[in-house]
C-alpha cells in the first residue's frame, strides 16, 4: 500500500532520507497487519502474552522505567511569536527547533521499520473529523494508534480526497530523559516527538493532535477542542441529557464517562460518548455539539474494581493492551485496588515486594476499543455529535471546592474554569498532590496562550442561542485523617442528576456568593451512608477560604497580563464584592 497523494509522498520521502530506516510500512488498519504486529512484538519481548485463559487477546507492555507518563517540563509549542503561546506554554523558536530535533531524528531508524500511520480523528464521515499521519519506528505505537484512532485506509481516503492532515513525526530514540522532547508546530500543523514511548508522548493523535495542534485550529475557524468526556445521561422516563466535562489528567473523567447507575437508580442509563477528549461546535441553530475525536481508551487502571467502575473491569478482560500493571503467579494482569489476587511481578518485572512501592505503576494504563464497553453510546459515530446540555468543570479538592455549585451565567461558568485548582496525579512525571491552576483541565494542553482561549471561550457562549448552564464538582474532598467525605464513583449519578434537573428547570438552588448549589435536600442522598453533618460541609461555601481563593485566582489572571479579557476581572470583582 502507498497513496496517490502527493505531498504525503513527499513527505514520508523527506523523513525516510532523514532517519535511514531499513523498511517503510504503510499500515492498512486491517487485522491481519495487527496481529503480524502483536506476533512480532512476543517474539522480541515488547510485548507478553498474559493468562490467555482468563484474558483472551490480552498483552502486557512495560515502559522503559524512565518513561512512564507525560513529560510538561520537555514539551514545547513552537511559534513564530512567544506571546502566542502564553506563560501557560514552553516555547522555542520554530527554526531552532526543528533544528534540534532534526539532530535528534538524524539516522534514528537505522536497523528499524518506519511505519506510515494514516489516521482520523472523529467519525470518518463527520464534518467535524480531522486527519493526521504519525510516523514512527514503534510497532506498540501502531497499534495502539489502531485501537484509539480510525486508522488505515479510510483515514487515508480522506486525506486523498484532499484534505489538509497534520504531520507528527516520532521516534522512541534511546529513550534517554537527556534526550526526549515532544515538539508541537501549530502554524504549520506539525508535530516532532523524540525519546519516549509512552501515551500522549508518543500516540500523537491524543493529546499533540486532537488538543495542541486543535486547540490552536478551533480559536482560528470558532470550535473548542477540549480535555473533557462526553457522558449521556438517560431518565427513567427516557429523557437523555449530555453532559461535557472538564477534570484534569486522573481525576475522574474515564470513570465518569463510563458510570454504572447504583442498585439505588434503577432504570437510569448512562452513555458514554467520550471520555478524554472533546471537539464542540455551534451549530446552525446556536446549539453547542460535540464529538469524540478518538475511538478507544487509554485509561488509568488503577482503582478499576467490580465496585467503583464494573463496566471498566468487564471491558478489559479481553482484547486490551496493559501498560505498566504487575502480574499474578499465573500471569494475570493485577493492579493496587484491583480487589482479588496478588502481584507476583511488579510493573518492572521484579519479583514484588512491598519495599519495592506500588506493584503496578500508578500511571499504568489500559488501551481499549471503545467498541469494548457496555455503555458506549450509539450516538458516539454520529457525524454530526451531540447535543450538549450543560459543561462541568471539576478537580481534585481536599478542602474548599463543595461537591458542586453551578455558575451564574456563562461569563462566570468561564471564570470557573479559568480558575480551576486540581492537586497533581501520576499521569505526568512531577510532584503529585500539589494544587495548582489548571485552567479548564487544559494546563497541559492548551496550544496557545490562555488570556486568548479565554476570550475564545467567551465568545463561542456568545455565538450560541442559549449558552449551556456551567457547573463545578468535587469528589475528592477529605476528612483531616484523609478519607473521602463523597462516596463518589456510581453515587456520582446523584449529582448528576441534580445538574440535569438544574438544566431542565424543574428545581430550584440555593443562591451563594460564588454560585447556586443545592438545597440539602434536593440532593438525593436516600440508602448512602452520608451524616447530615458531611453532607453540610459538602455544600458549605467558606467565606474566608473563597475570599483568599479570588484572591490567588486574580493573581493568577495577572500572570497573563492585559490580554485577560475585562469580563474575567468583572466577574471576579462581582463575587468578591458578593463575598463581602
Ligand atoms: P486521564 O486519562 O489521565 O485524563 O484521567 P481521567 O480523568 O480519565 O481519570 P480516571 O477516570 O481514570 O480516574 C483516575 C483515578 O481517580 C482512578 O484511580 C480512579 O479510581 C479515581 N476516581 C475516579 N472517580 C472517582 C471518584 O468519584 N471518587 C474517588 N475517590 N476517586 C475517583
Ligand atoms: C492524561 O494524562 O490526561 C491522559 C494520559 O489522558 S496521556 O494520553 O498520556 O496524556
Ligand atoms: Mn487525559
Amino acid at each position: 500500500m502507498t497513496t496517490t497523494n502527493d505531498q504525503l509522498i513527499a513527505w514520508v520521502d523527506d523523513i525516510a532520507r532523514l532517519t535511514r530506516p531499513a523498511k517503510v510500512h504503510w499500515c492498512d488498519g486491517s487485522e491481519a497487519e495487527r496481529d503480524q504486529l502483536i506476533a512480532q512484538m512476543l517474539a522480541s519481548g515488547e510485548l507478553l502474552e498474559l493468562n490467555q485463559d482468563t484474558h483472551p487477546n490480552c498483552y502486557l507492555h512495560r515502559s522503559d522505567p524512565t518513561d512512564v507518563a507525560r513529560v510538561e517540563h520537555l514539551t514545547y509549542v513552537c511559534t513564530a511569536d512567544p506571546a502566542d503561546v502564553g506563560p501557560n506554554n514552553h516555547w522555542m523558536a520554530p527554526d531552532e527547533a526543528h533544528q534540534q530535533m532534526d539532530a535528534l531524528f538524524d539516522g534514528c531508524m537505522e536497523g528499524r521499520t518506519l511505519y506510515v500511520i494514516p489516521y482520523c480523528m472523529g467519525p470518518i464521515d463527520s464534518p467535524y473529523a480531522r486527519s493526521g499521519v504519525q510516523i514512527t519506528d514503534s510497532p506498540y505505537v501502531v497499534v495502539n494508534m489502531g485501537l484509539m484512532t480510525r486508522m488505515g485506509r479510510k483515514a487515508l481516503a480522506r486525506i486523498e480526497r484532499g484534505e489538509r492532515f497534520v504531520r507528527g513525526l516520532h521516534s522512541v530514540g534511546e529513550l534517554d530523559p537527556e534526550r526526549r522532547f515532544i515538539m508541537h508546530f501549530p502554524e504549520a500543523l506539525t508535530i516532532k516527538s523524540y525519546g519516549s514511548g509512552y501515551g500522549g508522548n508518543a500516540l500523537l493523535g491524543k493529546k499533540c493532535h486532537a488538543l495542541r495542534i486543535a486547540s490552536w485550529q478551533a480559536r482560528d475557524e470558532g470550535w473548542l477542542a477540549e480535555h473533557m468526556l462526553i457522558v449521556g445521561v438517560e431518565s427513567p422516563e427516557g429523557e437523555t441529557h449530555y453532559l461535557a466535562c472538564a477534570f484534569p489528567s486522573a481525576c475522574g473523567k474515564t470513570n465518569l464517562a463510563m458510570l454504572l447507575p447504583p442498585a439505588s437508580h434503577a432504570g437510569w442509563k448512562i452513555w458514554t460518548v467520550g471520555d478524554d477528549i472533546a471537539w464542540l461546535h455551534v451549530d446552525d441553530s446556536g446549539q453547542l455539539r460535540a464529538i469524540n475525536p478518538e475511538a478507544g481508551y487509554f485509561g488509568v487502571v488503577p482503582g478499576t474494581n467490580p465496585k467503583t467502575n464494573r463496566n471498566a473491569y468487564d471491558m478489559i478482560r479481553h482484547d486490551a493492551i496493559f501498560t505498566n500493571v504487575a502480574v499474578t503467579e499465573d500471569n494475570q494482569p493485577w493492579w493496587e485496588d484491583k480487589g482479588e489476587g496478588t502481584p507476583a511481578l511488579d510493573w518492572q518485572g521484579r519479583p514484588w515486594s512491598p519495599g519495592n512501592g506500588k506493584a503496578a505503576h500508578p500511571n499504568s494504563r489500559f488501551t481499549v476499543s471503545a467498541q469494548q464497553n457496555p455503555a458506549w453510546s450509539p450516538r458516539a459515530e454520529d457525524p454530526r455529535g451531540v447535543p450538549i446540555s450543560a459543561i462541568v468543570f471539576g478537580g481534585r479538592r481536599r478542602e474548599l471546592a463543595p461537591l458542586v455549585y453551578e455558575a451564574q451565567d456563562w461569563q462566570h461558568g468561564v471564570l470557573v474554569g479559568a480558575g480551576m485548582a486540581s492537586e497533581t496525579t501520576a499521569a505526568a512525571t512531577a510532584k503529585v498532590g500539589v494544587v495548582r491552576r489548571d485552567p479548564m483541565a487544559m494546563k497541559p494542553f492548551c496550544g496557545y496562550n490562555f488570556a486568548d482561549y479565554w476570550a475564545h471561550w467567551l465568545q463561542i457562549g456568545e455565538r450560541t442561542t442559549t449558552p449551556p448552564k456551567v457547573f463545578h464538582v468535587n469528589w475528592f474532598r477529605q476528612d483531616e485523617d484523609g478519607r473521602y467525605l463523597w462516596p463518589g464513583f456510581g453515587e456520582n449519578l446523584r449529582v448528576l442528576r441534580w445538574i440535569i434537573a438544574r438544566c431542565a428547570g424543574r428545581i430550584d438552588a440555593r443562591d451563594t456568593a460564588i454560585g447556586r448549589l443545592p438545597h440539602p435536600t434536593d440532593l438525593d442522598i436516600a440508602g448512602l451512608d452520608l451524616s447530615a453533618e458531611t453532607l453540610e460541609s459538602l455544600l458549605a461555601v467558606d467565606t474566608a477560604g473563597w475570599r483568599e481563593e479570588l484572591g490567588q485566582i486574580g493573581d493568577y489572571l495577572d500572570e497573563f497580563g492585559d490580554r485577560v479579557p475585562d469580563a474575567l476581572h468583572e466577574v471576579r470583582a462581582r463575587i468578591l464584592s458578593r463575598l463581602d
